[in-house]
């Protein structure tokens, strides 16, 4: 029988498998014991652990060729806030939604806040778009936004930034991301030295409107929309431009924007020891920007990451503050599950991360012994925790299956009934 996802029907659903995660829990207990570490601080660990979910991640994504609406997608913000609400009630660690506008620029930001917080959810960064045109636009963005050579354009682009720290203060957010995908198809298309002049007097723009206590997360990208040339095209020249703005601005990493086989876990280590990691867009990816379930294709590289951010956080690094958002494009999956099994992989890698023998790692590494080095992050790697993950999850009022249970609420056909499809058949990301 179908259900509405309240808590006595979670705790009623977690219930018939909460004898067996005490089964597990308390032999996995045991297992760590014997490394000398305490199980209920990692689930004290995991239970904290927050990352914010994509606005634009609750309805079905799509790519160039096409895309291929699910039942019950949400049709406007408010829908897509009540998503977030099922996901968070579920996981329990996401009660941050990202914002992208114009995608969601409320009627009212008033409503629209009180309308997420009633559900316990927050907005956390704003996300400006001046790589699509709107109907009601003067100026294209065909040729790029805050570097074009009009000067009209990129004043067209600034004011759109401002706009959306403006919509931030009365959302409540605390960030801005600017990811542009200005660049050139063709060698000699783009100057690439003016180009990045003109987006660093741009960005200055918008860096100076910052809002009090709000931080500016600029995003890289090595192509796509653009296949030649990308003015931000990777970390270095983020690295650049986040140092030159000024102390409120910092680099954002999205998994997916860099070049296959590259060392992410190392650019991470880099922008923490610059003090200038903005956080992450966490999705995966085999090939390109491909937006796939974090942790569904590279689960060790993602550990690998969290290996760094950890140790960060243990060696306390000062002004270390990443903030963590998913940012995925859901073509072939419920974009509700999704959401809740790539919150659990990031809950995963954090915990295995806070599994590694740090002090026996550094005696290896001086010792330049690479066998049990990589052997001290495998045991870390290889430790099945998902106990602790369901443990967590359990005592913070969420489900032990969260899939199980979102399924078996009926909580998709309910919304196929009440949310009309429109059809808008066509393609692009969203
Ligand atoms: C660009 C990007 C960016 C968003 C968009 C939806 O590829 O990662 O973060 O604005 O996806
Ligand atoms: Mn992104």
């Amino acid at each position: 029988m179908p259900f509405d996802l309240t808590s006595e029907h979670v705790a009623a659903e977690n219930h018939k498998k909460l004898k067996w995660v005490e089964e597990d829990y308390e032999h996995l207990g045991r297992q760590l014991s014997r490394r000398g570490i305490d199980i209920e601080s990692l689930t004290r660990r995991a239970a904290a652990f927050r990352v914010s979910v994509p606005s634009w991640g609750l309805g079905t994504g799509g790519t160039r060729f096409a895309r291929f609406p699910g039942p019950g997608e949400p049709r406007n913000v408010f829908e897509k806030i009540e998503d977030c609400d099922v996901v968070h009630k579920l996981v329990r660690s996401t009660p941050g939604v990202s914002l992208h506008i114009p995608w969601d620029r409320p009627d009212s930001p008033a409503a629209l806040k009180a309308f997420a917080e009633s559900r316990g959810l927050h907005v956390d960064s704003m996300n400006s778009n001046t790589f699509q045109d709107q109907e009601d636009q003067r100026l294209s963005y065909k040729f790029g936004s805050l570097t074009h050579t009009d000067p009209a354009v990129r004043r067209q682009a600034i004011e759109h930034n401002l706009e959306c720290l403006d919509l931030g203060v009365k959302l409540g957010a605390v960030s801005h991301t600017v990811w542009i995908g200005d660049g050139g198809n063709f060698p000699g298309q783009v100057d690439f030295r003016k180009a990045l002049d003109r987006y660093m007097e741009s960005l200055r723009e918008i860096y100076r409107a910052l809002p009090a206590g709000w931080r500016l997360f600029i995003e890289h990208k090595l192509y796509e929309p653009a296949f030649y040339s990308t003015v931000i095209n990777d970390w270095g020249t983020s690295y650049y431009c986040v140092r030159e703005l000024g102390e409120k601005a910092f680099s954002l990493v999205d998994l997916g924007h860099h070049a296959p086989n590259v060392n992410i876990e190392m650019i991470v280590a880099r922008l923490i020891q610059f003090g200038k990691l903005a956080g992450f867009h966490f999705n995966d990816s085999k090939y390109g920007d491909d937006d796939l379930d974090a942790g569904s294709i590279k689960p060790f590289q993602l550990f690998l990451i969290f290996n760094e951010l950890v140790d960060a956080e243990l060696s306390r690094v000062p002004g270390f503050d990443p903030a963590y958002m998913l940012d995925q494009s859901h073509n072939v999956t419920d974009p509700i599950e999704s959401l809740m099994t790539s919150a659990v992989e990031l809950a995963r890698a954090y915990v295995q991360a806070h599994l590694v023998e740090r002090g026996r790692l550094a005696e290896y590494q001086e010792r330049n012994d690479a066998v049990m080095a990589l052997q001290t992050l495998k045991s870390a790697f290889t430790t099945d925790v998902e106990p602790i993950l369901a443990m967590a999850r359990h005592r913070s009022g969420g489900a032990i299956d969260p899939v199980g249970v979102y399924r078996a609420s009926g909580y998709r056909g309910r919304m196929a009934e009440a949310r009309p499809a429109e059809a808008r058949l066509g393609a692009g990301i969203v």
